[in-house]
Protein backbone atom coordinates (compact mmCIF):
# COMPACT_ATOMS: atom_id res chain seq x y z
CA UNK A 1 0.00 0.00 0.00
CA UNK A 2 1.27 3.71 -0.95
CA UNK A 3 0.85 6.42 1.62
CA UNK A 4 1.76 9.76 0.51
CA UNK A 5 1.79 13.22 1.77
CA UNK A 6 -0.17 16.37 0.58
CA UNK A 7 3.15 18.58 -0.48
CA UNK A 8 6.24 18.67 0.02
CA UNK A 9 5.92 20.30 3.51
CA UNK A 10 5.37 17.00 4.87
CA UNK A 11 7.19 14.19 5.28
CA UNK A 12 6.60 10.62 6.24
CA UNK A 13 8.81 7.82 7.38
CA UNK A 14 8.35 4.43 8.35
CA UNK A 15 12.04 4.02 10.32
CA UNK A 16 11.92 7.64 11.37
CA UNK A 17 15.33 8.01 9.58
CA UNK A 18 14.42 8.24 6.08
CA UNK A 19 11.94 10.41 5.61
CA UNK A 20 10.37 10.91 1.85
CA UNK A 21 6.79 12.11 0.51
CA UNK A 22 5.73 9.02 -0.49
CA UNK A 23 6.11 5.77 1.42
CA UNK A 24 5.10 2.13 0.37
CA UNK A 25 4.50 -0.01 2.91
CA UNK A 26 4.17 -3.71 2.13
CA UNK A 27 2.14 -6.34 3.24
CA UNK A 28 3.44 -9.61 4.84
CA UNK A 29 1.21 -12.31 3.83
CA UNK A 30 -1.33 -10.34 2.27
CA UNK A 31 -1.41 -7.92 5.36
CA UNK A 32 0.08 -4.76 6.25
CA UNK A 33 0.37 -5.39 10.12
CA UNK A 34 -0.08 -2.77 12.32
CA UNK A 35 2.74 0.02 11.34
CA UNK A 36 3.97 3.03 12.97
CA UNK A 37 4.21 5.88 11.02
CA UNK A 38 6.26 8.93 11.34
CA UNK A 39 5.27 12.49 10.20
CA UNK A 40 7.40 15.22 10.29
CA UNK A 41 7.74 18.65 8.74
CA UNK A 42 10.08 19.49 5.79
CA UNK A 43 13.29 21.68 6.61
CA UNK A 44 11.88 23.13 3.19
CA UNK A 45 8.67 24.30 5.11
CA UNK A 46 7.75 28.33 4.89
CA UNK A 47 7.12 29.98 8.01
CA UNK A 48 4.01 29.69 9.83
CA UNK A 49 0.97 27.54 10.10
CA UNK A 50 1.11 24.64 7.67
CA UNK A 51 -1.76 24.68 5.46
CA UNK A 52 -4.00 21.96 4.33
CA UNK A 53 -1.21 19.54 5.23
CA UNK A 54 -2.56 15.40 5.10
CA UNK A 55 -1.41 12.43 4.71
CA UNK A 56 -3.58 10.66 2.61
CA UNK A 57 -4.05 6.67 2.27
CA UNK A 58 -6.08 5.49 -0.94
CA UNK A 59 -7.02 1.79 -0.79
CA UNK A 60 -10.22 0.23 -3.11
CA UNK A 61 -11.05 3.25 -3.77
CA UNK A 62 -11.44 4.61 -0.28
CA UNK A 63 -9.29 7.94 0.64
CA UNK A 64 -8.13 7.58 4.20
CA UNK A 65 -6.88 11.36 5.09
CA UNK A 66 -5.08 12.43 8.21
CA UNK A 67 -4.59 15.92 8.92
CA UNK A 68 -1.61 17.66 10.34
CA UNK A 69 -1.63 20.73 12.07
CA UNK A 70 1.65 22.27 12.97
CA UNK A 71 3.88 25.84 12.62
CA UNK A 72 7.07 26.69 11.20
CA UNK A 73 9.01 28.91 13.36
CA UNK A 74 11.77 31.33 12.08
CA UNK A 75 15.22 29.08 12.57
CA UNK A 76 16.79 31.81 13.78
CA UNK A 77 14.19 32.77 16.28
CA UNK A 78 14.27 35.69 14.81
CA UNK A 79 17.49 36.80 16.20
CA UNK A 80 19.06 39.36 14.22
CA UNK A 81 22.37 39.12 12.83
CA UNK A 82 24.38 41.21 14.75
CA UNK A 83 22.36 39.82 18.17
CA UNK A 84 24.32 39.93 21.37
CA UNK A 85 21.71 38.61 23.41
CA UNK A 86 18.02 37.71 23.31
CA UNK A 87 15.51 36.60 25.29
CA UNK A 88 12.35 34.85 24.71
CA UNK A 89 9.39 35.11 27.08
CA UNK A 90 7.40 32.43 25.43
CA UNK A 91 8.20 29.83 28.26
CA UNK A 92 8.09 32.25 31.62
CA UNK A 93 5.01 32.16 33.82
CA UNK A 94 4.13 33.87 37.67
CA UNK A 95 6.29 37.10 36.08
CA UNK A 96 9.39 34.83 35.24
CA UNK A 97 12.36 33.75 37.10
CA UNK A 98 14.92 36.49 37.71
CA UNK A 99 17.46 36.71 37.27
CA UNK A 100 16.40 35.45 33.74
CA UNK A 101 19.14 34.52 31.35
CA UNK A 102 19.41 35.10 27.72
CA UNK A 103 20.19 33.52 24.90
CA UNK A 104 23.80 34.68 23.94
CA UNK A 105 24.69 35.12 19.84
CA UNK A 106 27.60 36.49 20.26
CA UNK A 107 31.31 34.77 20.81
CA UNK A 108 33.33 36.20 23.55
CA UNK A 109 30.75 37.79 25.18
CA UNK A 110 29.73 37.25 28.98
CA UNK A 111 26.26 37.71 30.39
CA UNK A 112 27.08 38.61 34.03
CA UNK A 113 23.77 39.12 35.46
CA UNK A 114 20.26 38.46 33.88
CA UNK A 115 17.29 40.00 33.11
CA UNK A 116 17.23 41.23 37.07
CA UNK A 117 14.51 42.91 38.99
CA UNK A 118 14.80 45.51 41.00
CA UNK A 119 13.71 45.16 44.89
CA UNK A 120 10.89 47.82 44.30
CA UNK A 121 9.41 45.72 41.64
CA UNK A 122 6.66 43.31 42.78
CA UNK A 123 5.19 40.38 41.95
CA UNK A 124 2.14 40.13 43.74
CA UNK A 125 -1.00 39.26 42.23
CA UNK A 126 -1.84 36.70 39.50
CA UNK A 127 1.18 36.92 36.17
CA UNK A 128 -0.01 37.18 32.33
CA UNK A 129 1.55 33.90 30.88
CA UNK A 130 4.33 34.43 29.04
CA UNK A 131 5.32 37.41 30.22
CA UNK A 132 8.46 38.46 32.40
CA UNK A 133 8.38 41.72 34.59
CA UNK A 134 6.03 42.47 37.91
CA UNK A 135 3.62 45.34 39.30
CA UNK A 136 4.20 48.61 40.76
CA UNK A 137 5.46 50.90 38.28
CA UNK A 138 3.65 53.93 39.75
CA UNK A 139 6.97 56.39 40.44
CA UNK A 140 6.03 59.82 38.85
CA UNK A 141 9.28 60.26 36.70
CA UNK A 142 12.73 57.99 36.34
CA UNK A 143 14.55 59.68 39.14
CA UNK A 144 11.85 58.20 41.82
CA UNK A 145 11.76 54.76 39.88
CA UNK A 146 15.72 54.32 40.05
CA UNK A 147 15.72 55.45 43.98
CA UNK A 148 12.89 53.03 44.72
CA UNK A 149 14.46 50.57 42.97
CA UNK A 150 11.55 50.26 40.11
CA UNK A 151 13.75 48.66 37.68
CA UNK A 152 15.25 45.69 35.81
CA UNK A 153 18.73 45.23 34.71
CA UNK A 154 21.25 42.65 33.13
CA UNK A 155 25.30 43.54 32.73
CA UNK A 156 27.35 41.92 29.85
CA UNK A 157 31.03 42.47 29.04
CA UNK A 158 33.66 41.13 26.30
CA UNK A 159 35.62 38.70 27.80
CA UNK A 160 39.47 38.70 27.94
CA UNK A 161 40.91 40.24 24.53
CA UNK A 162 37.68 41.76 23.31
CA UNK A 163 35.76 45.16 22.84
CA UNK A 164 32.62 45.48 23.21
CA UNK A 165 30.18 47.93 21.10
CA UNK A 166 26.73 48.57 21.01
CA UNK A 167 24.09 48.76 18.16
CA UNK A 168 21.32 49.03 19.48
CA UNK A 169 17.82 47.09 21.40
CA UNK A 170 16.63 45.90 18.16
CA UNK A 171 13.30 44.30 19.66
CA UNK A 172 11.49 44.91 22.76
CA UNK A 173 7.72 43.08 22.84
CA UNK A 174 5.84 44.51 25.95
CA UNK A 175 2.57 44.16 27.55
CA UNK A 176 1.33 46.03 30.68
CA UNK A 177 -2.25 46.87 32.12
CA UNK A 178 -3.96 50.22 32.15
CA UNK A 179 -2.42 51.11 35.02
CA UNK A 180 1.27 49.77 34.39
CA UNK A 181 3.89 52.36 33.44
CA UNK A 182 3.19 54.48 30.34
CA UNK A 183 6.82 55.39 30.24
CA UNK A 184 10.39 54.48 30.43
CA UNK A 185 14.32 54.94 30.15
CA UNK A 186 16.93 53.12 29.44
CA UNK A 187 20.10 53.81 31.42
CA UNK A 188 23.60 52.05 30.66
CA UNK A 189 26.71 51.95 33.61
CA UNK A 190 30.21 51.48 32.32
CA UNK A 191 32.27 50.02 34.61
CA UNK A 192 31.61 50.83 38.14
CA UNK A 193 30.31 54.71 36.60
CA UNK A 194 27.29 56.79 36.73
CA UNK A 195 24.15 55.85 34.41
CA UNK A 196 23.06 57.93 32.03
CA UNK A 197 20.24 57.61 29.76
CA UNK A 198 20.44 56.38 26.38
CA UNK A 199 16.95 56.35 25.18
CA UNK A 200 13.54 56.94 26.37
CA UNK A 201 10.51 54.21 26.08
CA UNK A 202 7.03 54.79 25.44
CA UNK A 203 4.52 52.09 26.36
CA UNK A 204 1.46 53.28 24.42
CA UNK A 205 -0.36 50.07 24.04
CA UNK A 206 -2.10 48.10 26.59
CA UNK A 207 -3.27 45.49 24.95
CA UNK A 208 -3.21 42.48 26.51
CA UNK A 209 -2.08 40.79 23.37
CA UNK A 210 1.09 42.99 23.86
CA UNK A 211 2.51 45.31 21.75
CA UNK A 212 6.31 46.37 20.28
CA UNK A 213 8.40 49.27 20.63
CA UNK A 214 7.36 51.78 17.86
CA UNK A 215 10.78 51.68 16.42
CA UNK A 216 14.22 50.22 17.14
CA UNK A 217 16.65 51.78 19.62
CA UNK A 218 19.91 53.25 17.76
CA UNK A 219 22.70 53.08 20.38
CA UNK A 220 25.56 52.88 17.48
CA UNK A 221 25.74 56.78 17.80
CA UNK A 222 26.57 56.53 21.44
CA UNK A 223 30.16 57.06 21.62
CA UNK A 224 30.37 55.67 24.98
CA UNK A 225 28.58 52.41 24.34
CA UNK A 226 31.43 51.84 21.70
CA UNK A 227 34.71 49.89 21.87
CA UNK A 228 33.98 49.06 25.73
CA UNK A 229 37.72 47.21 26.88
CA UNK A 230 37.61 43.93 28.28
CA UNK A 231 35.75 42.83 31.07
CA UNK A 232 34.44 46.25 31.34
CA UNK A 233 30.63 46.03 32.27
CA UNK A 234 28.03 47.37 30.46
CA UNK A 235 24.92 47.28 32.72
CA UNK A 236 21.72 48.39 31.25
CA UNK A 237 18.82 49.34 33.21
CA UNK A 238 14.97 49.69 32.58
CA UNK A 239 13.39 52.49 34.41
CA UNK A 240 9.87 52.12 34.21
CA UNK A 241 7.22 54.96 35.66
CA UNK A 242 3.99 56.66 35.04
CA UNK A 243 1.89 53.70 36.45
CA UNK A 244 -1.34 55.04 37.83
CA UNK A 245 -1.34 52.24 40.61
CA UNK A 246 0.60 50.06 42.38
CA UNK A 247 -0.80 46.79 40.84
CA UNK A 248 -0.25 48.02 37.20
CA UNK A 249 1.54 45.60 35.43
CA UNK A 250 4.70 45.63 33.02
CA UNK A 251 6.23 42.72 31.17
CA UNK A 252 9.11 41.82 28.62
CA UNK A 253 6.10 39.60 26.80
CA UNK A 254 6.07 36.67 24.06
CA UNK A 255 4.09 38.78 21.80
CA UNK A 256 3.61 36.35 18.98
CA UNK A 257 3.43 32.99 21.31
CA UNK A 258 6.57 31.98 19.12
CA UNK A 259 10.19 31.06 20.15
CA UNK A 260 11.68 34.11 18.73
CA UNK A 261 13.46 36.52 21.09
CA UNK A 262 11.03 38.97 22.51
CA UNK A 263 13.65 41.64 23.29
CA UNK A 264 17.60 41.59 21.71
CA UNK A 265 20.37 43.97 22.50
CA UNK A 266 22.38 43.92 19.29
CA UNK A 267 25.96 45.13 18.94
CA UNK A 268 29.20 43.30 18.06
CA UNK A 269 32.58 42.06 19.81
CA UNK A 270 35.66 42.20 18.21
CA UNK A 271 39.14 41.63 19.12
CA UNK A 272 40.61 44.43 20.98
CA UNK A 273 43.77 45.44 19.44
CA UNK A 274 46.56 47.06 21.87
CA UNK A 275 46.52 50.92 21.38
CA UNK A 276 50.01 52.37 22.16
CA UNK A 277 49.84 55.85 23.69
CA UNK A 278 50.01 59.05 21.14
CA UNK A 279 49.80 62.39 22.92
CA UNK A 280 47.41 64.92 21.89
CA UNK A 281 48.03 68.13 24.36
CA UNK A 282 50.28 71.05 22.84
CA UNK A 283 53.98 70.69 22.42
CA UNK A 284 54.28 74.56 23.71
CA UNK A 285 53.55 75.62 27.18
CA UNK A 286 53.68 78.77 29.04
CA UNK A 287 53.99 79.90 32.37
CA UNK A 288 55.47 83.26 34.44
CA UNK A 289 57.91 82.74 36.84
CA UNK A 290 56.72 82.61 40.99
CA UNK A 291 53.18 82.04 39.53
CA UNK A 292 51.98 78.56 39.63
CA UNK A 293 51.66 76.50 37.10
CA UNK A 294 48.97 74.07 35.81
CA UNK A 295 48.00 72.18 33.08
CA UNK A 296 47.94 68.01 32.02
CA UNK A 297 48.97 66.02 29.24
CA UNK A 298 46.68 64.18 27.59
CA UNK A 299 46.81 60.94 25.23
CA UNK A 300 44.96 58.37 23.36
CA UNK A 301 45.45 54.91 23.79
CA UNK A 302 44.31 51.82 26.22
CA UNK A 303 43.80 52.77 29.68
CA UNK A 304 45.97 52.47 32.13
CA UNK A 305 48.43 55.08 30.65
CA UNK A 306 51.14 56.63 32.69
CA UNK A 307 52.71 59.87 32.10
CA UNK A 308 56.26 61.65 33.20
CA UNK A 309 58.53 64.08 32.17
CA UNK A 310 62.30 64.91 31.35
CA UNK A 311 64.18 68.71 30.99
CA UNK A 312 61.41 70.59 32.54
CA UNK A 313 61.59 74.74 33.89
CA UNK A 314 63.15 74.43 37.38
CA UNK A 315 59.98 74.35 39.63
CA UNK A 316 57.89 72.51 37.49
CA UNK A 317 56.88 68.66 37.74
CA UNK A 318 54.85 65.95 35.65
CA UNK A 319 53.21 63.56 38.24
CA UNK A 320 52.14 60.03 36.48
CA UNK A 321 48.70 61.40 36.03
CA UNK A 322 49.60 63.90 33.59
CA UNK A 323 48.97 66.81 35.54
CA UNK A 324 52.47 69.15 35.03
CA UNK A 325 52.28 71.61 38.37
CA UNK A 326 54.93 73.44 40.23
CA UNK A 327 56.30 77.02 40.19
CA UNK A 328 58.37 78.18 37.55
CA UNK A 329 61.79 79.56 39.41
CA UNK A 330 63.52 80.96 36.34
CA UNK A 331 62.47 82.74 32.92
CA UNK A 332 63.39 81.80 29.38
CA UNK A 333 62.36 79.30 26.41
CA UNK A 334 63.17 75.83 28.13
CA UNK A 335 63.35 73.28 24.90
CA UNK A 336 64.97 70.50 26.37
CA UNK A 337 61.79 69.01 27.68
CA UNK A 338 60.28 65.74 27.18
CA UNK A 339 57.25 64.57 27.96
CA UNK A 340 56.15 60.62 28.23
CA UNK A 341 52.97 58.51 27.93
CA UNK A 342 53.70 54.76 28.32
CA UNK A 343 50.70 52.00 28.56
CA UNK A 344 50.73 47.93 28.39
CA UNK A 345 51.56 48.48 24.42
CA UNK A 346 54.01 50.88 24.14
CA UNK A 347 55.30 54.45 24.87
CA UNK A 348 55.24 58.03 22.94
CA UNK A 349 57.45 61.13 23.69
CA UNK A 350 57.01 64.25 23.20
CA UNK A 351 59.56 67.47 22.61
CA UNK A 352 57.94 70.35 24.43
CA UNK A 353 58.70 73.78 24.88
CA UNK A 354 58.36 75.87 27.95
CA UNK A 355 58.24 79.52 27.82
CA UNK A 356 58.78 81.15 31.36
CA UNK A 357 58.20 84.96 31.49
CA UNK A 358 60.01 86.88 34.18
CA UNK A 359 57.57 88.21 36.75
CA UNK A 360 54.65 89.64 36.32
CA UNK A 361 56.27 92.92 37.99
CA UNK A 362 59.50 93.20 36.31
CA UNK A 363 58.68 95.22 33.70
CA UNK A 364 57.92 99.30 34.94
CA UNK A 365 54.84 99.17 33.17
CA UNK A 366 53.33 95.63 34.73
CA UNK A 367 54.35 97.02 38.25
CA UNK A 368 52.80 100.23 38.21
CA UNK A 369 49.60 98.47 37.23
CA UNK A 370 47.19 101.24 36.22
CA UNK A 371 48.93 103.83 37.14
CA UNK A 372 49.71 106.44 35.12
CA UNK A 373 53.68 106.15 34.62
CA UNK A 374 55.50 109.18 36.27
CA UNK A 375 59.60 109.86 37.07
CA UNK A 376 58.46 109.71 40.82
CA UNK A 377 57.12 106.31 40.11
CA UNK A 378 60.12 104.79 37.54
CA UNK A 379 62.36 106.00 40.47
CA UNK A 380 60.91 103.99 42.70
CA UNK A 381 60.54 100.90 40.73
CA UNK A 382 64.09 101.19 39.58
CA UNK A 383 64.97 101.37 42.95
CA UNK A 384 63.27 98.72 44.44
CA UNK A 385 61.07 100.97 46.34
CA UNK A 386 57.30 99.73 47.65
CA UNK A 387 54.80 100.29 44.87
CA UNK A 388 52.87 102.57 48.52
CA UNK A 389 56.27 104.75 48.97
CA UNK A 390 56.25 107.55 48.04
CA UNK A 391 59.46 108.11 48.06
CA UNK A 392 62.66 105.75 47.37
CA UNK A 393 64.16 103.93 50.24
CA UNK A 394 67.24 106.44 51.62
CA UNK A 395 68.67 103.01 52.13
CA UNK A 396 69.07 102.28 48.09
CA UNK A 397 70.06 106.15 47.54
CA UNK A 398 73.43 105.96 45.16
CA UNK A 399 76.74 107.09 47.01
CA UNK A 400 80.40 107.67 46.26
CA UNK A 401 83.39 106.88 47.22
CA UNK A 402 87.09 107.74 46.22
CA UNK A 403 90.62 106.74 46.57
CA UNK A 404 93.86 107.81 44.88
CA UNK A 405 92.80 105.63 41.59
CA UNK A 406 89.43 105.48 41.23
CA UNK A 407 86.07 106.70 41.79
CA UNK A 408 83.57 104.43 43.04
CA UNK A 409 80.08 104.78 42.92
CA UNK A 410 77.50 101.83 44.66
CA UNK A 411 73.90 101.78 43.55
CA UNK A 412 70.85 99.63 43.80
CA UNK A 413 68.80 98.29 40.81
CA UNK A 414 65.62 96.31 41.15
CA UNK A 415 66.27 92.48 40.58
CA UNK A 416 64.60 90.98 37.26
CA UNK A 417 63.99 94.21 35.64
CA UNK A 418 63.00 93.54 32.42
CA UNK A 419 65.10 96.69 30.73
CA UNK A 420 68.73 95.69 31.64
CA UNK A 421 69.63 99.24 30.64
CA UNK A 422 66.93 100.83 32.66
CA UNK A 423 69.55 102.28 35.30
CA UNK A 424 72.85 102.91 32.92
CA UNK A 425 76.26 104.92 35.13
CA UNK A 426 77.24 107.31 33.14
CA UNK A 427 81.17 109.32 33.07
CA UNK A 428 81.88 112.39 32.00
CA UNK A 429 85.13 114.78 33.27
CA UNK A 430 82.34 117.82 32.83
CA UNK A 431 79.65 117.75 34.61
CA UNK A 432 77.99 120.74 32.07
CA UNK A 433 78.12 119.04 29.68
CA UNK A 434 75.07 116.67 27.95
CA UNK A 435 76.81 114.01 25.91
CA UNK A 436 77.82 111.61 29.05
CA UNK A 437 79.02 108.21 27.80
CA UNK A 438 78.05 105.06 29.72
CA UNK A 439 80.51 103.11 32.00
CA UNK A 440 82.17 100.32 30.32
CA UNK A 441 80.11 97.35 31.59
CA UNK A 442 83.92 95.42 32.56
CA UNK A 443 83.80 98.25 35.19
CA UNK A 444 80.07 97.10 36.92
CA UNK A 445 80.38 94.65 39.29
CA UNK A 446 77.20 92.97 41.43
CA UNK A 447 77.82 92.64 44.98
CA UNK A 448 74.55 90.91 45.56
CA UNK A 449 70.61 91.11 46.47
CA UNK A 450 69.07 92.81 49.02
CA UNK A 451 65.12 92.70 50.05
CA UNK A 452 63.79 96.72 50.68
CA UNK A 453 60.35 96.82 51.47
CA UNK A 454 59.55 93.24 49.74
CA UNK A 455 60.97 93.79 46.06
CA UNK A 456 64.59 92.32 45.33
CA UNK A 457 67.22 94.71 44.43
CA UNK A 458 70.73 94.18 43.05
CA UNK A 459 73.83 96.06 44.82
CA UNK A 460 75.83 96.90 42.19
CA UNK A 461 79.06 99.28 42.13
CA UNK A 462 80.57 101.54 38.98
CA UNK A 463 84.61 102.34 39.22
CA UNK A 464 86.32 104.57 37.00
CA UNK A 465 90.12 105.43 37.39
CA UNK A 466 90.82 108.73 38.20
CA UNK A 467 94.70 110.42 38.76
CA UNK A 468 95.24 113.81 40.18
CA UNK A 469 95.10 116.04 37.46
CA UNK A 470 92.03 115.09 35.60
CA UNK A 471 88.70 114.92 37.60
CA UNK A 472 85.46 112.85 36.69
CA UNK A 473 82.20 112.75 37.51
CA UNK A 474 79.31 109.65 38.22
CA UNK A 475 75.95 109.73 37.40
CA UNK A 476 72.88 107.12 36.95
CA UNK A 477 70.56 107.70 33.71
CA UNK A 478 67.20 105.74 34.50
CA UNK A 479 65.17 105.56 31.63
CA UNK A 480 61.55 103.90 31.39
CA1 LIG B 1 8.74 34.73 21.81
Amino acid sequence: MTVTTSGTDLQISSDNSVFTNELTVKPAGGTVTNTTLYVRISASAAQGALSGALVRHVSSGLTNDLTVAGNVYDATRGVSSNSLVGWDARGETSYGVSPWYPTVSASNLIVSNGLTRGSGVLTSGTAAARGWGGVDWSSPDAATAVSSNKFVSFTIAATNGYKLSLSGISKMNYRRSSSGPASGVVQVQIGSGSFSDVAALTYPGTNSAGDSLAAAIDLSTNPTLQNVPANTSVTFRIVNFGGTNTTGTWYIYDKDSNPNVDFEVTGSVEVQTAVAPTITSTNAFTGTVGVAFSNNITATGDAPIVFSGTGLPSGLSVASSGAITGTPTAAGTFTNAILTATNAAGTNNQAVTFTIAPPPDSSFSGWRGSNLPSADLLLQYAYGASNSSTAVSPSNYPSTTFNSSSLVMTYYVRKNATNSNLVTPQVHTNLADSNWGSVPSSNIATLGTNNVNGVDVIKKTATVPIDGTNRKFLRLKISE
